[in-house]
């Protein structure tokens, strides 16, 4: 059998050896392009070993969004947890006290957030280690990850976002604009809309290497190697995330400045202390980026008392299937008055995207 973690090894040796530069980038992008054809290859392998039934927790998602804490073992998640949204799951001075996902529900500003508690994670969790590849797999289904990082550890920091990175998993960044559209033949066509620090050269390379000798490609993003290469594979996930340091009340005012700004982090807290909890729950509800809806029913006037929070970009589909499992089966057509709508009661279908603040009249069969 290919050892192919021998193989990555060696190639991420490579890159570590080269300095990025117009001469080197079209090897660069080539070395980068193999490690990540290595790891799918050995992603794919590793899950026929291990099977897909032992994989994953099942979480139900409740409420108006999922947020995920995602920390090293004691970093202070259950704690926070429990500060958050008076749920109970378990504290403990030992690593590995959360064996499950144990969930809680956060009320703020009318929205309702669920939060999920999930064990800890290690280097190399992404691979296995740990429950790793059970927890990592859980923050598909979040809207958010919160980051909890104990200011006497910092150095986990970098360790959680490698193997978020490893899972597929790409935060606080927006999908690029980038259309590979294949062909028989004819070569590749590089279209751009922007200016790229990457030549067409090293990116035809890149293509070539995944096996893409003819395609249209058109690129309105500023994107880089890894991101043409996430761009190419087509599995990544892009969410928002928090990085949130916590246990500030075990270090001085000096040290904790000093941590926040090496790790750029977004907020400081202690759950033990109560500090900061407020400001957090105000951080979590504007990353989630909440936008409100108000129904109204047929001859009547909209309720503009108690609005519907949904994610932004949320579809009309999206309110029927919250409102009701079999809403969008029964649906005839919708009128939307607001910002979403071409002309006041504007006749539209499931597809259609809501804006904030949008009144919504939904007609059923
Ligand atoms: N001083 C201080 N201690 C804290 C704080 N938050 C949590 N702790 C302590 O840190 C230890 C670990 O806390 P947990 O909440 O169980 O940590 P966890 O991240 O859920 O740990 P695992 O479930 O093992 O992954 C416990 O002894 C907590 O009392 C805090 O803000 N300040
Ligand atoms: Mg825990």
């Amino acid at each position: 059998m290919v050892d192919y973690n021998q193989k990555i090894k060696e190639f991420e040796e490579e890159l570590k050896k080269t300095k990025y530069n117009k001469a080197t980038q079209g090897h660069i992008g080539l070395v980068k392009a193999k490690i990540a054809q290595l790891k799918e290859k050995q992603e794919s392998r590793g899950v026929k070993k291990v099977g897909r039934s032992e994989h994953g927790y099942s979480v139900r998602k409740s409420g108006d969004a999922t947020v995920l804490l995602l920390g090293f073992p004691s970093a202070g998640k259950s704690t926070l947890l429990n500060k958050l949204t008076g749920a109970n799951s378990e504290v403990a001075a030992y690593a590995f006290t959360t064996l499950t996902v144990i969930p809680g529900m956060m009320e703020y500003k009318q929205a309702k957030i669920q939060i999920l508690d999930v064990p800890g994670i290690v280097a190399g969790a992404a691979s296995g280690r740990g429950r790793g590849k059970e927890v990592l797999a859980v923050i598909a289904n979040a809207d958010l990850v919160l980051m909890v990082v104990d200011v006497n550890y910092p150095e986990h920091f970098p360790a959680i976002l490698r193997e978020v990175w490893e899972s597929r998993i790409r935060l606080n960044k927006k999908k690029p604009e980038v259309f590979i559209k294949k062909k028989a033949m004819g070569g590749i066509q590089i279209g751009k809309t922007v200016p790229l620090e990457i030549d067409d050269d090293t990116l035809r390379k890149v293509m070539r290497e995944f096996k893409i000798n003819s395609a249209d490609v058109l690129i309105r993003s500023p994107i880089d190697i890894d991101d043409f290469i996430d761009c190419i594979e087509g599995n990544k996930k892009y969410m928002p995330a928090i990085t949130c340091i916590t246990k500030v009340d075990l270090a001085t005012a000096a040290k904790v400045s000093q941590i926040k700004k090496e790790l750029n982090a977004d907020i400081v807290i202690s759950a033990e202390q109560n500090l900061n909890l407020e400001s957090l729950k105000e951080l979590i509800f504007q990353k989630l980026d909440f936008i409100r809806i108000y129904m109204k029913e047929p001859k009547k006037d909209a309720d503009m008392n108690v609005p519907m929070i949904v994610l932004r970009n949320s579809s009309i589909r999206d309110i029927c299937d919250k409102l009701h499992k079999d809403f969008s089966k029964k649906f005839k057509f919708a009128r939307v008055w607001g910002k979403s709508a071409k002309h006041p009661g504007q006749r539209l279908m499931l597809n259609h995207v809501l804006q904030d603040q949008d009144i919504l009249e939904i007609h059923m069969r």
